[in-house]
């Protein structure tokens, strides 16, 4: 199962807890983003995040793929405060390739993705062709006001 997963962080090493999830893919990563600076999305009076996607090609199911990502949120002291608030570690499941699910616990793809350039440009650098809810990525991203993302 091929999966476009992003990650993003806001609260102590931000590049560390990116990388942790880098080094958690070892070996299924089929490609991975640069790391882009990007101003918070939603709820705006919080610091600015880190974010980074990854493709990964995995031998396992979207459950079990989304318990791997919620042990690196815990493995990186996740605490859940607030609703899109501050965090240590974000690891979000974007798209599964052939699969969607609207089970409120993991729904594919990410209800938000398309309204999110900091998903959207790091996916567009991975794979120039994806298409998301029948637009081509590049075509969402040009339907939106510049929302703060930068390459590093
Ligand atoms: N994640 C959110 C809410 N807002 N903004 C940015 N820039 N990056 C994020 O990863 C992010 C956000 C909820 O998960
Ligand atoms: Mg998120
Ligand atoms: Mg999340």
């Amino acid at each position: 199962m091929r999966a476009v997963l992003s990650s993003g962080s806001n609260m102590g090493d931000a590049r560390a807890h990116l990388r942790a999830v880098v080094d958690e893919f070892v070996g299924e990563v089929v490609a991975k983003s640069s790391l882009y600076a990007t101003a918070p999305w939603g709820k705006t009076d919080q610091p600015d995040f880190l974010n980074q996607s990854l493709i990964v090609e995995v031998d396992q199911t979207p459950r079990e793929l989304l318990a791997r990502c919620q042990r690196l949120e815990e493995e990186a002291d996740r605490v859940r405060v607030e609703r899109w608030g501050p965090r240590t570690l974000d690891v979000d499941i974007v798209f599964i390739d052939g699969y969607t699910s609207d089970d409120p616990e993991l729904t594919v793809p990410h209800p938000r993705a398309h309204l999110r350039q900091f998903v959207l440009e790091p996916w567009l650098e991975m794979d120039p062709t994806a298409e998301l809810n029948g637009s081509s990525i590049r075509e969402l991203l040009d339907g939106l006001e510049d929302q703060g993302v930068r390459k590093l």
